[in-house]
């Protein structure tokens, strides 16, 4: 048996980044958590795809014979680790709850990835109309999941799978073309669409994510046990300054060895491209690289066999438009599916942590919101599609929602909830948000694209983004390049549940121009209370909690397809969808928009002046402009009275 010497260190970053989970040190998992061990038998198999491709499934069953079992799946780009004889996770399953009543638990590297042969793909497309041993993300599942009941003893006929982000992913496309065994499915933050998850949001790039790209760019030719990508060294924990001293993106290449991708009759192997950067770079617009590898439009594909529940965090950085639409999407066609929504006060992959406190960033939600998920939700729907009648009378509601204004949660029989209205307000001069529709004026403001606004307040360089989705905005509300709306003290309860558009009309003296709308809290001055977990400089008195937040690159206003510039000095009309909420502003709180057009580095800079592709641009391009807001721009809300 080949020695596995699992890159510890890759193993520590990419749960700790991704999934903010700090796996403590090897020998106090060993020594705390032997449940695995004692109650668990591990086997590796390489399981054989259609078109030969063997991919390294590591499979965990109860030790007590004397039962079935279903199966639990996961498929990962994440490493099925660890490798080897005796060799075991400390944990396994989607919750502690499932390992220890016992299923068989099983962890498979994706095709490409780490143990498993094969060419990775990001997002790998699906293949409607397979020809014979084609093969995509699909037809593996359904490969492995074929073997699995074939050929696993104890099991009882059913499989589930579940994943968080990527693996999230990886459980959508088993709902596709599923296998007749596969019977309940959990995407969670489950990857949608990488132009509008994760790397872009509505086609401005995520530069925080400039860490992440190397996990995903580099090829690899033969199994592996050891991670054969490395990060690019920033020397610094100062993005905010390295990003501004990088300047234009095409200065990045150095570090994805993006010139030498064009070097003739190289050898792929010999390469040390990274061809995800690449992609990144060559395809700036939601051309067909992006579309088809988009898997929201093949969810129509969802044969109403398997019983879906979304789980997603409203406070998610990485993944919020995914869960979303991906519910939305199979309500939208599978009519007769039994599909449910859990949205909770999270961030990236929460509901799976066992911590009590429910904190994200600054802000406190409450104790035991994960885990009463895991117990009382996530248990509950496994087991009844997997070991129980897996008729629809599962006892969970369709939508289970918590208000992270009123710190509760709420059962509806869709989402949005069928009651939900639209109102708009305005965004007026003197810095009022009304009701009614202003006079015609204009709020000018100056962008400097050598002072950027940045996106928090913390200048840590990050590996994704996270903490800053309920980031005070008082650092940004006090900056004269950020408009401020916002209304008088509520005298009674205000509730949005749903998306939210923002219907802007502006100008620029530029021809191109980014637009981010915040939506926020604001907390009475008289707050005393201050959670523990919030930085020094801060107080919950007159905190300004970012409910929502978004990025439109304006040259993607009319067409995420087919970009356009500004007419300098027109006034043009920018609608950006803000994604779901469910917020209680409550009595004594005020409602404040806030209205900015940089936002670093979480995203990249717009030069303000077009380009055809703003990763190929040169430092000339990027000029300060001065900025318009008309006053008869609004704010679209999904209330619910
Ligand atoms: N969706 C998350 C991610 C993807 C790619 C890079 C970094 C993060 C995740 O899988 O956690």
């Amino acid at each position: 048996m080949k020695k596995h010497i699992f890159s510890s260190i890759t193993f520590l970053l990419i749960s700790f980044f991704l999934f903010n989970c700090t796996p403590t040190a090897k020998n106090d998992i060993e020594k705390k958590d032997t449940f695995v061990a004692d109650n668990y038998t591990k086997q590796e198999v390489d399981i054989e795809m259609r078109d030969g491709i063997k991919l390294h499934t590591t499979i965990y069953s109860p030790k007590d014979t004397s039962k079935k079992y279903p199966i639990l799946m996961q498929r990962t780009p994440y490493s099925s680790a660890p490798y080897g004889e005796g060799k075991l996770k400390p944990k396994i399953g989607p919750n502690v709850h499932l390992m220890k009543e016992g299923n068989i638990i099983v962890y498979q590297d994706v095709r490409g990835r780490w143990m498993s042969e094969g060419v990775y793909d990001n997002m790998r497309a699906y293949i409607p109309n397979k020809k014979e041993n084609q093969s995509d993300e699909v037809s593996d599942t359904y490969d492995t999941i074929d073997w699995l009941v074939k050929n696993v003893e104890n099991n009882n006929g059913n499989v589930g799978t579940w994943g968080i982000s990527y693996p999230g992913h990886y459980a959508t496309v088993s709902t596709i073309d599923a296998h007749p065994a596969l019977k309940a499915a959990s995407p969670q933050a489950c990857i949608g669409d990488f132009f509008f998850d994760d790397f872009h949001h509505n086609g401005a790039f995520l530069l925080s994510y400039f860490r992440a790209i190397s996990l995903f760019g580099t090829y690899k030719d033969t199994p592996t046990d050891s991670a054969w990508y490395s990060f690019p060294k920033m020397n610094t924990q100062d993005q905010y300054q390295f990003f501004l001293d990088k300047g234009p993106l095409k200065n990045l290449n150095e570090y994805f060895q993006y010139d030498k991708l064009d070097v003739a009759g190289t050898e792929k192997k010999d390469r040390i491209d990274d061809f995800f950067w690449k992609e990144i770079v060559e395809h700036p617009n939601y051309d067909s690289v992006w579309k088809s590898k988009g898997i929201i439009q093949h969810l129509d594909k969802v044969p109403s066999s398997v019983a879906t529940m979304i789980v997603g965090g409203w406070f998610d950085a990485e993944d919020l438009y995914g869960p979303l639409e991906t519910y939305k999407a199979i309500e939208k066609h599978g009519k007769e599916n039994y599909n449910t929504l859990v949205f909770g006060p999270w961030d990236h992959g929460k509901w799976a942590r066992n911590t009590v406190k429910n904190t994200v960033g600054n802000y406190y939600f409450g104790d035991s919101i994960s885990l009463k998920f895991q117990s009382e939700i996530e248990t509950k729907f496994f087991n009844h599609f997997l070991k129980g009648s897996g008729d629809k009378n599962s006892g969970l509601p369709e939508a289970y929602v918590f208000d992270s204004g009123k710190l509760e949660w709420k059962s509806y029989d869709s989402w949005p909830p069928e009651n939900a209205t639209k109102e708009s307000w305005y965004l007026s001069d003197n810095q009022k948000l009304t009701a009614d529709k202003k006079s015609n004026s204009a709020i000018k403001f100056i962008s400097d694209v050598k002072r950027p606004v940045p996106y928090s307040e913390d200048i840590k360089t990050v590996f994704t983004p996270r903490k800053y989705m309920t980031d005070d905005q008082r650092f940004a509300a006090r900056r004269p390049d950020v408009l401020v709306f916002e209304t008088d003290i509520l005298t009674e309860d205000y509730t949005l549940a749903g998306d939210i558009l923002a219907k802007l009309k502006v100008a620029t003296t530029g021809t191109a121009a980014d637009w981010i709308v915040k939506v926020i809290d604001v907390h009475p001055a008289d707050v005393k209370e201050n959670n523990e977990g919030l930085q020094d400089h801060l107080k919950m008195s007159n905190y300004h909690l970012m409910v929502r937040s978004e990025v439109l690159r304006g040259r993607f206003r009319n067409s995420f397809e087919n970009p356009e510039p500004f007419v300098s000095n027109k006034k043009t009309d920018v609608n950006i969808k803000l994604q779901d909420v469910f917020h209680t502003f409550k009595k004594g709180h005020k409602l404040q928009i806030q209205v900015q057009s940089t936002w670093f580095p979480l995203i990249d800079l717009n030069p303000q002046t077009y380009v055809d592709n703003i990763y190929k641009a040169d430092e000339k391009d990027f000029k300060t402009q001065t900025h318009t807001v008309f006053t008869d721009s609004s704010i679209e809300f999904s209330v619910l009275k």
